[in-house]
C-alpha cells in the first residue's frame, strides 16, 4: 500500500467542508461532536459529501474497471456467517438461513495505486474515525487481506440479508447508486460483548420492525456503523444499475481476521493466516 501524501489526501477528501486534517479547527471539533451525537442517538452516522465529487466519479470508474474480478456468491447464510449448528432449535437465529446474492472485489485485488487503497491508507482518516467512535481503545485497520477494504457489488435482484460483520466498525462510501432499492437497514447495538440478544435478533429475522432504522446514502457520503454489534442488511436492488460501495473496515485487534468459513462464503477463499488466526479469542460473540 502506498504511503499517503498530503496532495493525495487533498484529492480524496472534501477538506474544504470537512478539514479533518486540521486538528486545531473548530469545524473539525464540531463535526466530531455531531457525529458522536448521532452515533449515540441513532447508532449510525452519515457525513454528506465527505469524498470530493470528482473522486467519487473516479472511484465508480475504478470499481467498474475491476468488475470482472468480482467474486460472486448466491447462497443461504445465517446472520453470523457460521455453519449450521443442530444443537440449536429450529427457528433459532443461529439456524435462520436467508439468501445472499452479491459479490465482492476483495481488497487484495485492488491495484496498488487504487483510490480506495489511498483512502484506506490515510492515518488522518483512521484517527478521525477513532475520534468519532469515541471508543476507549485504539482502533486499527483490519488485517484481513480480503475484507479490509473491499468494494461490495450488487447487481439487479441482488440482496444482502440480515447479518453481523466479523469486524467491529465500517465506514461505507457509496460510489454508484442503484436506480431503486439497495437501502441500508440496521438495528443499532442489538448485541454487545457477552450478550447475543437472540430473542430480539429472532424477532427481526421473522419480520419484526422494532428498532429497525434505514439510511439512504448518496454517492460520496461517508457512513459510519458498528457492524459487529448492529445487525444490518441491504434491500434488493431494483432497476438496471449495479450498486458499488467501498467498505473500509476497522477493528480493535490488529491480529484478527474473519473466520475461514465466513471468508470463503463472502470472499471466495481463506488464506493460511485466516486459519492460523481463527483461534484467537475475541469478545465471546458469534462470528
Ligand atoms: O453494502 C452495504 O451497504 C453493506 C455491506 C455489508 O454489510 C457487508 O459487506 O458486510
Ligand atoms: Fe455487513
Amino acid at each position: 500500500m502506498k504511503p499517503n501524501t498530503e496532495s493525495e489526501f487533498e484529492e480524496i477528501f472534501n477538506i474544504d467542508e470537512y478539514p479533518i486534517q486540521s486538528f486545531q479547527s473548530s469545524i473539525r471539533s464540531e463535526l466530531i461532536f455531531e457525529v458522536r451525537r448521532q452515533m449515540s442517538e441513532l447508532g449510525c452516522c452519515r457525513i454528506s459529501n465527505f469524498i470530493r465529487s470528482e473522486t467519487v466519479i473516479q472511484m465508480a470508474e475504478e470499481a467498474r474497471s475491476l468488475h470482472e474480478k468480482t467474486f460472486w456468491s448466491t447462497l443461504e447464510q445465517n446472520p453470523y456467517a457460521s455453519e449450521d449448528d443442530e444443537t440449536f432449535p429450529k427457528g433459532h437465529p443461529r439456524r435462520f438461513f436467508s439468501l445472499r446474492s452479491n459479490g465482492f472485489i476483495c481488497s487484495d485485488l485492488l491495484p496498488a495505486n487504487s483510490l480506495l487503497n489511498q483512502l484506506y491508507a490515510s492515518d488522518v482518516l483512521t484517527h478521525f474515525v477513532w475520534e468519532c467512535l469515541e471508543v476507549d481503545r485504539p482502533l486499527y485497520r483490519y488485517a484481513d487481506p480480503l475484507a479490509s477494504h473491499p468494494y461490495s457489488v450488487m447487481e439487479p435482484e441482488s440482496e444482502f440479508p440480515w447479518h453481523f460483520d466479523g469486524n467491529e466498525f465500517t465506514i461505507s462510501v457509496l460510489v454508484q447508486q442503484a436506480d431503486l432499492g439497495g437501502i441500508f437497514e440496521y438495528v443499532p447495538d442489538i448485541r454487545s460483548p457477552g450478550q447475543e440478544n437472540y430473542e430480539k435478533v429472532e424477532a427481526i429475522l421473522h419480520g419484526g420492525e422494532e428498532g429497525v432504522r434505514r439510511l439512504d446514502l448518496n454517492p460520496g457520503d461517508l457512513q459510519l456503523f458498528k457492524g459487529r454489534y448492529s445487525m444490518h442488511r441491504v434491500t434488493k436492488i431494483e432497476g438496471a444499475t449495479t450498486r458499488y460501495i467501498a467498505l473500509p473496515s476497522y477493528v480493535y485487534d490488529p491480529y484478527r481476521m474473519n473466520q475461514p468459513h465466513h471468508s470463503i462464503n463472502y470472499y471466495g477463499r481463506a488464506t493460511e493466516a485466516h486459519y492460523e488466526r481463527s483461534k484467537v479469542l475475541v469478545d465471546g460473540l458469534t462470528d
